[in-house]
């Protein structure tokens, strides 16, 4: 059996496989269709589907794949990135700035959910994050495995279509299933797979909770790296920065070894945290700015 898709009907979940155009092999795209699509589907006698068509999307969250430099669309038609971190692997807020950089170009809101608090200490936390409250981004605390503190987030985002993104490890599924232990299960028996004898290194799911929001669980991903983005898009996804750059000498400064640098100055007095500012540098490098 070919890799197929889990359509939902607005009744029920079929499986669904690219037909027509969207069956032939696809050039620079990793998938023609994404998790989050709207399709246009033709039911079949057995019950599964055909897609004929994707609709046009109100936006999407992609990678680069490296290897190659094509798009990797992780999500489509996202209403909210939501980064978890964790202190296992580690409290990586690098990674975290590369998912602010990717969602702030593609137009989509971000929620930042700290998980595992039950091993965390609060003010390691507090300490990490101060840069991200500052900028007024939500920030919600919690302990999957616990089931503890989650109602503040799942208020937030109830209704929406969520993409929960953060490295392998930091408990997004965890999270999933804490909400949605039948449909967990029942993804589980019909993860999307290849035919050809390919290891599905990434998949995407979507969850419905019954009050309508959508828990995209993500796996498998390894490196985000951004795609389509360049230094302007970097540094408009770094306010702090933005906003200091203003007192820059030179306008097209990219802060990094210019004269009269206002950021620089102010990263090394530590009014912009240096970390940030560390990251911003790595961004703006691998963007080719
Ligand atoms: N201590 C602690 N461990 C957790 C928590 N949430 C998840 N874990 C554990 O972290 C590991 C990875 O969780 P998983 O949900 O598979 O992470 P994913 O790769 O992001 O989907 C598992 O062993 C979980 O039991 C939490 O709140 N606290
Ligand atoms: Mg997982
Ligand atoms: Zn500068």
């Amino acid at each position: 059996m070919g890799k197929y898709h889990l359509a939902w009907d607005g009744e029920r979940i079929r499986p669904a496989f690219p037909g027509g155009r969207l069956a032939l092999r696809s050039e620079g795209l990793k998938n023609r269709v994404a998790v989050g699509d709207r399709v246009a589907l033709r039911i079949l006698e057995d019950g599964s589907a055909l897609i004929e068509e994707v609709l046009s999307r109100g936006n999407k969250f992609s990678r680069r794949i490296t290897f190659t430099g094509h798009e990797h669309v992780l999500a489509a038609n996202v209403d909210v990135v939501a980064v978890m971190l964790a202190p296992t692997p580690d409290l990586n807020t690098g990674l975290l700035d590369r998912y602010l950089v990717a969602a702030r170009a593609a137009g989509i809101d971000v929620a930042i959910v700290v998980n595992k608090m039950d091993i965390l200490t609060p003010e390691l936390v507090e300490e990490a994050l101060a840069p991200y409250g500052a900028l007024g981004l939500p920030i919600f605390r919690m302990s999957a495995k616990r089931k503890d503190g989650l109602e503040p987030f799942l208020h937030a985002v109830k209704g929406k279509w969520v993409l929960l993104a953060g490295h392998s490890g930091v408990g997004k599924t965890t999270l999933v299933n804490d909400v949605d232990p039948e449909g967990a299960k029942a993804v589980g028996d019909v993860n999307p797979q290849t035919g050809k004898g390919k290891h599905t290194t990434t998949t995407a799911v979507a969850h419905r909770l019954k009050d309508g929001t959508v828990l995209v669980d993500t796996a498998g991903i390894r490196e985000f790296a951004l795609f389509d983005v360049d230094w302007r898009g970097v540094e408009a996804a770094f306010p702090e920065i933005f906003h200091a750059a203003e007192g820059c000498r030179f306008s097209d400064c990219r802060h990094r070894t210019e004269p009269a640098c206002a950021v620089r100055a102010a990263a090394e007095e530590e009014t912009i945290a240096p970390e940030r500012y560390a990251s911003y540098l790595t961004l703006i490098g691998e963007v080719g700015g």
